[in-house]
């Protein structure tokens, strides 16, 4: 690919960055409040307008509900374009209920699966008030003990109240089916794996795709060949990109390990119609910055992608061909090892945006500005409320 190519191809892609990332968040132990961390969905969606103007490349911005619920959504996405965004993704909250002890979709009562139900029709609704045409969901049903409930029944329960989920979109709306192995539930989750996301999108439909959060997997999942194979079956509907050292650490994308980022870009790189993928931030900071760590890292991804269409994908086929190992390997780190930072500036200056948007962001007063202007929240913490 020539560099006029690679530069058209990096333009075309567009990170969606959370309203949850926005605000403060921490751990089971603390939260630290942030000075003028974002409070509410306005602040929440200003935050994600700065990320915007800096970057060029983050137009969307996802919504929680009820986190960010409003009474007129008409209103809230004025409000996002006149800080140069439009909604994006709608995630419907259903694990912040004490009805959802024992599941949301999943739970043994039929009534309060009813309710989780209205909870995501609802979104579809929202979804459809806010021009979005996808509704995200991740579940955190599942069972901590052994016994404590029937795991073909909840699958059927699953597959049962989806059905219906599904039967509600409207044309061109997509649901995104979130897997987790583990967390909040600790012995099963309902939809535990990629597999099962897979296998129920299947059999859902074609407005169905599985989202890989790339922090959801057991250590060492070589998450490239999930994303290689659900490519290849047409199920892969977008990620939720954050980076992981041993849990769902949801810390900085690409901050660990840059190189499986780029291993997961090449595959996108490779594949023919990209655009079609929804490519998502999922990240909670617990002792940094928000807008800052967003920032850094939609940088990073942008960084991983010009990397991954840079491999010599021609050389590539060939070691492959002649069983050449390591000569096959040596392309992938020739591409890996490239600084493409010129590249970025290029880019950047196509986009008018900063060369480095960390440093302009550092530089531009915001931080000072909302932290004076906001203050700093008190947290409870989960073990002193
Ligand atoms: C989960 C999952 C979801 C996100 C929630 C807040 O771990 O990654 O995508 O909506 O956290
Ligand atoms: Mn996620
Ligand atoms: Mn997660």
């Amino acid at each position: 690919m020539d560099e006029r190519e690679v530069l058209e191809r990096l333009r075309r892609l567009e990170i969606e960055t959370p309203s949850w990332g926005y605000g403060n968040s921490g751990t089971r132990f603390h939260v630290f409040p942030w000075p003028g961390a974002a409070r509410t969905v306005e602040e929440r969606i200003a935050d994600a307008g700065v990320v915007q103007r800096l970057t060029g490349c983050c137009p969307s911005v996802a919504l929680h509900i009820p986190w960010d619920a409003v009474d007129d959504y008409g209103v809230l996405t004025a409000h996002a374009a006149d800080h140069g965004l439009r909604i994006g993704a709608i995630n419907p909250n259903l694990f912040g209920d004490d009805e959802y002890r024992l599941g949301s979709l999943c739970h043994p009562d039929a009534a309060i699966r009813a309710r989780a139900l209205d909870e995501c029709r609802e979104c579809v609704a929202i979804a459809e008030q806010v021009g979005s045409t996808i509704v995200s969901l991740w579940l955190a049903d599942g069972t901590n003990y052994p016994g404590q409930d029937n795991l073909r029944a909840r699958h059927e329960r699953l597959t049962a109240s989806l059905e219906e989920l599904y039967r509600s979109l409207p044309d061109g709306m997509r649901l995104l089916v979130e897997y987790k192995f583990f967390e909040p539930a600790f012995y099963s989750t309902d939809l535990p794996d990629w597999g099962t996301a897979a296998l129920l999108c299947r059999q859902l439909g074609p407005q169905a795709q599985v989202l890989v959060d790339t922090g959801h997997h057991p250590l060492g999942t070589n998450v490239e060949q999930i994303v290689a194979v659900l490519l290849a079956q047409g199920l892969l509907g977008g990620f939720h990109f954050n980076n992981r050292k041993y849990a769902d650490d949801d810390l900085i994308v690409g901050s660990v390990d840059p190189f499986e980022l780029f291993r997961i870009m090449c595959e996108i790189a490779w594949t023919p119609e990209p655009e079609r993928i929804a490519f998502m931030i999922d990240q909670s900071h617990n002792v940094e910055g928000k807008i800052d760590a967003m920032i850094q890292s939609v940088m990073n991804i942008q960084t991983a992608y010009a990397k991954a269409l840079l491999v010599d994908t021609e050389r590539l086929a060939d070691a492959q061909r002649d069983g050449d190992v390591l000569g096959a390997h040596r392309v992938l780190l020739a591409a890996f090892e490239t600084d493409v930072r010129p590249l970025l500036a290029q880019l950047r200056g196509g986009l008018g945006v900063p060369e480095d948007p960390v440093a302009a962001f550092r530089e531009s007063g915001y931080a000072e500005e909302i932290a004076r202007e906001r203050g700093t929240a008190s947290v409870q913490s989960a073990y002193e409320s």
